[in-house]
């Protein structure tokens, strides 16, 4: 890729000053609106990443700018010492939105798997009755639930667990979209398993949409089982997959949702587990917390994020914009393309290497043309544009997106 003398200094400042733990694109952005964003040359690109699916209401949503800057004026954090009076009436709007007894606000999503995780062996141990030391949580191949050491752990992904061992143990995994090893694994240590743990879709995996009806026949198993269903709509949640959560395709309430990302449409770190009383209130006062979890600002950011969902529906469009990417998709005709998959404008198209080029070569001509994606593994590249694209805008991407694989062929 050309790469302007400007964009080379702030790149190079990176690799100089930077731990080298991430392998960008060479794009170096300094601008975001709504579903674009600029470089530093003032080039504007389609943003099919949004910050993996953070950005669902668009970058720098005026309603949800507002509202940071207005409380930034007003009370940015006071830590959970005291209460404040943005907290409970967060909450309060978080419990009506999704209907659950209790939020658990906390500030990354690994944070908030943590939670879950925690949330999890509590109440196997309170109202399960399991013995001391002795909880299991069974997760799925493929996952990925962010960086923590229990959380790799649970990790089947070398680049995210190689050498960060000893891992927590207590984890177990089955393979994903596969009912009769959940039931197999539930059969011979039902009695020690507290959650089941899993993603709606599978994100990182690229973008690996289970059979229909697999949640479900998972939901009813964990019920039968008497274990906890354990959701991470992190990427999924928030009207990214057409459902204002995933798990809704199926009509699956989980014990437990984890949400992150688009809770604040990408403006701060915001993340939270929800739950009912019975599984929330296993922890009691000074057993869990973080400094930043539930701060003003973080709250009034994600109310006016989550009523920007609902004013804009974002719910519906993911829904209808995400059945004309995939049907204009499948038509065209190219080599590259072996498969369309997704659901809502969770997205992704399965490269099938060409001519040596593959996903990384199908980005970069993209960027060239104006539009942002990112492979995931050698051969998968996800488009997740925010969800307050156009029709019109949504159209004129696809076009980027077929011109460059054509030209590559
Ligand atoms: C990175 C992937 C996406 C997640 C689910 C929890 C978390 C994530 C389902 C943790 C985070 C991110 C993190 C980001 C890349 C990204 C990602 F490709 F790695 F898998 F989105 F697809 N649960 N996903 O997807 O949330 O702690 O990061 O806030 O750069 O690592 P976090």
């Amino acid at each position: 890729m050309k790469i302007s003398q400007q964009a080379s200094n702030f790149i190079e400042q990176e690799k100089k000053y930077g731990a080298h733990n991430y392998h960008p694109l060479d794009v170096v952005l300094s601008k975001g609106k709504g579903a674009f964003v600029w470089d530093v040359e003032g080039k504007r690109y389609f943003d099919f990443l949004s910050a993996y699916s953070a950005v669902n209401q668009g970058h720098c949503h005026p309603k949800i700018v507002k509202a940071l800057k207005d409380q930034a004026d007003t009370l940015c954090l006071t830590s959970r010492a005291f209460y404040n009076d943005c907290l409970g009436p967060y909450e309060e709007y978080i419990h009506n939105y999704f209907g659950y007894d209790k939020v658990l606000p906390m500030n990354s999503g690994a944070e908030a798997v943590e939670t879950a995780l925690k949330l999890a062996r509590r109440w196997g141990y309170i109202n399960k009755g399991i013995a001391e030391n002795k909880a299991l949580i069974v997760g799925c191949e493929g996952n990925f639930h962010g960086r923590t050491i229990s959380i790799v752990s649970l990790s089947t992904d070398p680049d995210s667990y190689s050498q960060y061992g000893p891992f927590t143990p207590g984890l177990l995994k089955i393979p994903y979209n596969n009912v009769q090893e959940l039931e197999k694994v539930l059969l011979t240590h039902g009695e020690n398993i507290a959650a089941f743990l899993v993603e709606p879709i599978q994100g990182e995996a690229g973008v690996f949409v289970p059979d229909d009806g697999y949640l479900k026949a998972c939901y009813d198993l964990c019920k039968k089982h008497n274990v906890l269903f354990v959701a991470d709509e992190v990427q999924t949640g928030i009207a990214r997959t057409g459902k204002m959560l995933c798990c809704d395709h199926e009509g699956v309430r989980p014990d437990m949702v984890i949400l992150g990302k688009a809770i604040s449409g990408g403006v701060l770190p915001v993340s939270a587990v929800l739950a009912d009383d019975e599984v929330m209130l296993t922890i009691k006062p000074g057993e869990h917390g973080s400094t930043f979890g539930g701060f003003p600002l973080a709250c009034k950011v994600a109310m006016a994020a989550l009523s920007v969902v609902k004013e804009e529906n974002l719910v519906e469009k993911a829904e209808y914009l995400g059945k004309i990417f995939r049907e204009e998709m499948s038509k065209v005709k190219s080599p590259f393309i072996k498969q369309i998959r997704g659901k809502g404008l969770l997205n992704a198209i399965v490269v099938e290497p060409h001519q040596g080029k593959e996903a990384w070569d199908v980005c970069e001509k993209m960027a060239e043309n104006g539009l942002l994606a990112k492979p995931t593994h050698k051969h998968i590249i996800r488009f997740a544009p925010p969800l307050v694209i156009t029709e019109a805008e949504l159209r004129e991407a696809m076009d980027i997106i077929v011109k460059s694989i054509n030209s590559l062929e």
